[in-house]
């Protein structure tokens, strides 16, 4: 039997459907997520009913899972992210979820391996972890700071490895392994990055690029969508993205004539080149924009 380890899902069902296929994983083998399965992504719903459904498979708790049970029941004071994922939700599945996130563990130890969402404290056992510190809440990675365990893997000292999800330590996209120690598997598929997996017992990485970046066209949807409107939040699935066939060649111009050709075209489309911040962000707003988005977001 194997087992697959699945990093921050964040509703991008595409990509676990396309990871759960590439590691040739079978009915029989265990699926482990590791927790923020909702905020920033296309399909929370999807995602929750397919791991809650599928057998032999085990979801941690994230921050994000956090932030929903920290809300009240109608959901008032909700940052755009839960606010944007109770509406792709319909409104039982959103109650299962939540009555579910409610119960997901906060580790998992496996024969091979310790599992959790954020981060670990050093010198502590593992009775003793603080859930916020586990669950990668920003006050627990406040509480490493203080205590000098920051950066929290640099002071490691459990008897295990540790498979870990939450943050992009590494900044070529891969995943941060510290062969024997640390794998650090999220890599920002919402934000168009991949989504990575570890394959047990034998400690491979399993990867499927995403399909887009999933937070900045919601975010850039969301401006368009009336939530009072009781119809769902959902974006026309475009797949299969990666699979598009490539577009024709485009003739090269004589060589001549470039530049006169050049110079009778429009300007290039400014909307083309934004940057991934969305328009409402930037200007005075973005600074709430922003405010929010440094606080407890990975
Ligand atoms: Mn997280």
């Amino acid at each position: 039997m194997k087992t697959l380890i699945v990093g921050d899902i964040h509703g991008c069902i595409d990509e676990l459907l396309d990871l759960v296929e590439a590691a040739g994983l079978r009915a029989g083998d265990r699926l482990i997520s590791l927790g923020d399965i909702v905020n920033k992504g296309p399909a929370p719903e999807e995602v929750f009913d397919f791991l809650s459904r599928r057998p032999n498979t085990l979801v941690l708790k994230g921050n994000h899972e956090a932030r929903h049970l920290d809300l009240p029941g109608d959901g008032a004071g909700a940052a755009p992210p839960e606010r944007i994922t109770r509406a792709q939700f319909t409104r039982e599945g959103y109650g299962r979820f939540v009555a579910s996130a409610r119960e997901f563990p906060l580790y998992e130890e496996l024969p091979e391996a310790l599992v959790v969402h954020g981060y670990f404290e050093g010198g502590l056992a593992l009775e003793r972890q603080k859930p916020h510190v586990l669950m990668g809440r920003e006050r627990g990675r406040e509480r490493l700071v203080e205590r000098g365990l920051w950066p929290w893997h640099e002071h490691y000292d459990y008897p295990k490895p540790i498979v870990v999800g939450h943050r992009a330590y590494s900044d070529d996209g891969k995943p941060m392994i510290v062969p024997g120690r640390i794998y650090a598997i999220d890599t920002k598929c919402c934000e168009g990055g991949a989504l990575t997996g570890l394959l047990l017992p034998g400690f491979e990485i399993v990867t499927v690029p995403a399909r887009r970046d999933h937070w900045r066209v919601i975010q850039m949807a969301w401006g368009s969508f009336d939530p009072a409107s009781g119809e769902r939040f959902a974006l026309p699935r475009l797949r299969p993205d990666t699979a598009a066939p490539p577009s024709p060649a485009i003739p090269a111009p004589p060589a001549a004539a470039t530049r006169e050709v050049g110079a009778d075209l429009p300007p290039p489309r400014r909307d083309a080149v934004v940057g991934r911040r969305p328009w409402w962000a930037r200007g005075p707003l973005g600074w709430a924009w922003r405010a929010w988005h440094d606080q407890d977001r990975f």
